[in-house]
C-alpha cells in the first residue's frame, strides 16, 4: 500500500465565477481524494486559484477596481462554490500568496543560472484566452485560435525563454516507458504527437504589455509568464525551496500521485511543467490524469451564449440541501476522460433512477421490514457467510482498480451495479412472502444479508456522497470514517439495530416539477 497520497486540481482563472465545468473538476478530485483517504494514511489535496495575466489586468481596470481586489472578490467566489460542494481540499493556494511569488522568482532565478532560460526578441501570436503564444500550426482554418475562436494579436517583444526543446527526447521516453503517466491512455498520443513540434517557449512578458505578474528578480522590467507562476503552484503549495530546506509537506507529498487537470490544458502538463521539473532536477508527477469537458444542453458553455451555469444555482433550483446529487451527477457525467452534458432532465433523472429508487428505497424498505418482522433487531442466527459477501468483496477490489485509472465514472456504475444485485435478490428471495408463510429465521436471513451489504455500499458511495453515506451509517450504526481494509464480510452486529422513528429515507426523490417549470 502507498503511505503517502497527493492529489491536484487545476487552478482557476479568476476573471469570473465558478461554473459547473470548474465545478466538475474539483468534484471529480475531491472523489478521488476522499477514496484514497480510505485506503491510505496520509493524503493531501490541493486546489487553488490562478490570479495573475493580462485577462485580470484588464477586467479589473474596466470594473474600476485593482486586480487584486477583484483577485480578493473571485477567488473568494470559488472557496465558497467549494464549501458549498463539500470539497474536503486539504490546502487552497493562490498565486498572489507571498510565499508562492517568491518561490516562484527563486525558480526562475535557478532556471536562468543553469542557462536553461535565456532572452530573446521575439514576434509571435498571442492568445489572451490561452494566456500563451501560439504558432501559425496552432490555429484554425480562419486564423483563430481554436480554443477560443479569437483572432490572437501579433506582439513582438524581448522575453525570456525556456529551452523546452532540450527536454524533448527524455519527456518522449519518459511518456513511453510509462504507461499511467497520461491517464485515460488514449491521451499519450495526442502529447507525443504535439511533441513532434515544439518550439522554445516563451515565459516572460515585457512589463511595459504586461504588469499584473510577478517580477523577474533579476529584471524587474519583465513579468515571469503565467504558466511557469500557475504550474508552480503544485510545488510551492507543498513548501518546496530551491535551496532543498523543503517544508515537511513537500518531503512527504511529492511526487503527485495525480494532477487532474482537463483536456484543453494537457499539453501544458504533460511537456512544459514537465520539462521544468526536470530542469529543477525535481521528481516527476506519478500522473496526470486529463478529464473531458462538460457542455451545458449539448451547447460549449459560454458568457456570450449565456449558458453558464454556477454549481449553486443547480443546488438552489432543485432545493438541494447537500451536494450529493449534484456530486454524484457530475461524477457519472462525462466518462473517463470524454466529455459530458449537463441538462436538468438528465440531472433529474439520474439522481432519482440511481440514488433514490435504487439505492435509497433499498435501505428503506429493508430498514422497515427489519422492524415490522424483528423489531429492528438482528439475530445471531441471521448471519452467515452469503452470496452477497463474495459480490461485495469483487467489487470493491474492482472500484479500487478503477480509481487507480481515475475512472470514476466506471467505478460509480460498479456500486450501483451492486444495488441492482442486491434489489434483485430481495425481489428474488421475497422476505415478505418469507414472513407471510412463517419462515421468520430465513426472512431474517435476507434482510441481515441486504443491511449487511448496504454498509459496503455506503462505504464505497462516500466518496460520492458524503452526506447519504452518513445517514446510511447513523440508520446501519457504523463509523463511515472505516478504512477500506477495516471491511470484514459480517458488518451488522446481533443486536437491536434501529426502531421505526429512526428510519428516515436518505435521498428524496428531486419533484419532476421543477424541470418542467425552468424552461
Ligand atoms: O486553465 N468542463 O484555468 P481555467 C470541464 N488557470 N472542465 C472545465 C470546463 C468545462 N466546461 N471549463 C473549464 C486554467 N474547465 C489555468 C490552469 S493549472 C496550473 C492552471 C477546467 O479557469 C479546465 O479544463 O480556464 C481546467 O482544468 C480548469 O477548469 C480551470 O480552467
Amino acid at each position: 500500500m502507498m503511505e503517502n497520497f497527493y492529489i491536484t486540481t487545476a487552478i482557476d482563472y479568476v476573471n469570473g465565477a465558478p461554473h459547473i465545468g470548474h465545478a466538475f473538476e474539483k468534484i471529480y478530485t475531491d472523489i478521488l481524494f476522499r477514496h484514497f483517504k480510505k485506503r491510505i494514511d496520509n493524503c493531501f489535496m490541493l486546489t487553488g486559484t490562478d490570479e495573475h495575466g493580462i485577462k485580470i489586468q484588464k477586467t479589473a481596470k474596466a470594473a474600476g477596481i485593482t486586480p487584486k481586489e477583484l483577485c480578493d472578490a473571485n477567488s473568494n467566489l470559488f472557496k465558497e462554490a467549494w464549501n458549498l460542494l463539500d470539497i474536503s481540499y486539504s490546502k487552497f493556494i493562490r498565486t498572489t500568496d507571498d510565499y508562492h511569488k517568491k518561490t516562484v522568482q527563486d525558480i526562475f532565478e535557478k532556471l536562468l543560472e543553469k542557462g536553461d532560460i535565456y532572452k530573446h526578441q521575439y514576434t509571435g501570436l498571442y492568445c489572451s484566452g490561452c494566456e500563451t503564444f501560439l504558432s501559425p500550426k496552432d490555429l484554425d482554418e480562419e486564423g483563430n485560435c481554436p480554443v477560443h475562436g479569437k483572432k490572437p494579436e501579433e506582439v513582438s517583444e524581448e522575453n525570456y525563454f525556456f529551452k523546452l526543446t532540450k527536454y524533448k527526447d527524455k519527456i518522449i521516453e519518459h511518456i513511453k516507458n510509462n504507461k499511467d503517466f497520461i491517464l485515460p491512455e488514449f491521451r499519450a498520443n495526442e502529447v507525443l504527437n504535439q511533441l513532434e513540434n515544439i518550439e522554445d517557449i516563451s515565459v516572460s512578458r515585457a512589463k511595459s504589455s504586461v504588469e499584473w505578474g510577478i517580477e523577474v528578480k533579476s529584471d524587474p522590467s519583465q513579468v515571469i509568464y503565467v504558466w511557469i507562476d500557475a504550474l508552480s503552484n503544485y510545488i510551492t503549495g507543498l513548501g518546496y525551496s530551491v535551496d532543498g530546506n523543503h517544508d515537511e509537506n513537500f518531503k512527504k507529498f511529492w511526487p503527485a500521485n495525480f494532477h487532474i487537470i482537463g483536456k484543453d490544458i494537457l499539453k501544458f502538463h504533460s511537456i512544459y511543467w514537465i520539462a521544468i521539473l526536470m530542469a529543477l532536477g525535481v521528481e516527476l508527477p506519478k500522473s496526470i490524469y486529463a478529464h473531458g469537458w462538460i457542455t451545458i444542453d449539448k451547447n460549449k458553455m459560454s458568457k456570450s451564449t449565456g449558458n453558464v451555469i454556477a454549481p449553486k444555482t443547480v443546488m438552489e433550483e432543485f432545493e438541494l440541501k447537500n451536494p450529493d446529487a449534484l456530486r454524484y451527477f457530475m461524477a457519472t457525467a462525462a466518462v473517463n476522460g470524454k466529455d459530458g452534458n449537463y441538462s436538468d432532465i438528465d440531472f433529474k433523472e439520474k439522481v432519482n433512477a440511481d440514488l433514490a429508487n435504487n439505492m435509497g428505497n433499498l435501505l428503506n424498505r429493508t430498514l422497515n421490514m427489519l422492524v415490522k418482522y424483528f423489531d429492528g433487531e438482528i439475530k445471531e442466527k441471521f448471519i452467515s457467510d452469503n452470496e452477497l459477501n463474495q459480490k461485495a468483496a469483487n467489487i470493491q477490489k474492482e472500484v479500487e482498480n478503477l480509481f487507480d485509472k481515475c475512472d470514476i465514472a466506471s467505478a460509480a456504475n460498479c456500486i450501483i451495479g451492486l444495488v441492482d444485485e442486491a434489489n434483485k435478490y430481495v425481489n428474488d428471495t421475497a422476505p415478505w412472502s418469507l414472513a407471510k408463510e412463517g419462515k421468520m429465521d430465513e426472512c431474517g436471513k435476507v434482510l441481515y444479508n441486504v443491511l449487511n451489504l448496504m454498509v459496503k455500499i455506503a462505504l464505497l458511495i462516500e466518496p460520492y456522497c458524503p452526506n447519504i453515506a452518513q445517514s446510511m451509517a447513523n440508520q446501519l450504526k457504523f463509523d463511515i470514517n472505516l478504512k477500506y481494509t477495516e471491511i470484514q464480510p459480517n458488518m451488522i452486529k446481533p443486536g437491536k439495530l434501529i426502531s421505526k422513528d429512526e428510519i428516515i429515507p436518505v435521498f428524496l426523490r428531486l419533484d419532476s416539477e421543477f424541470a418542467a417549470n425552468k424552461k
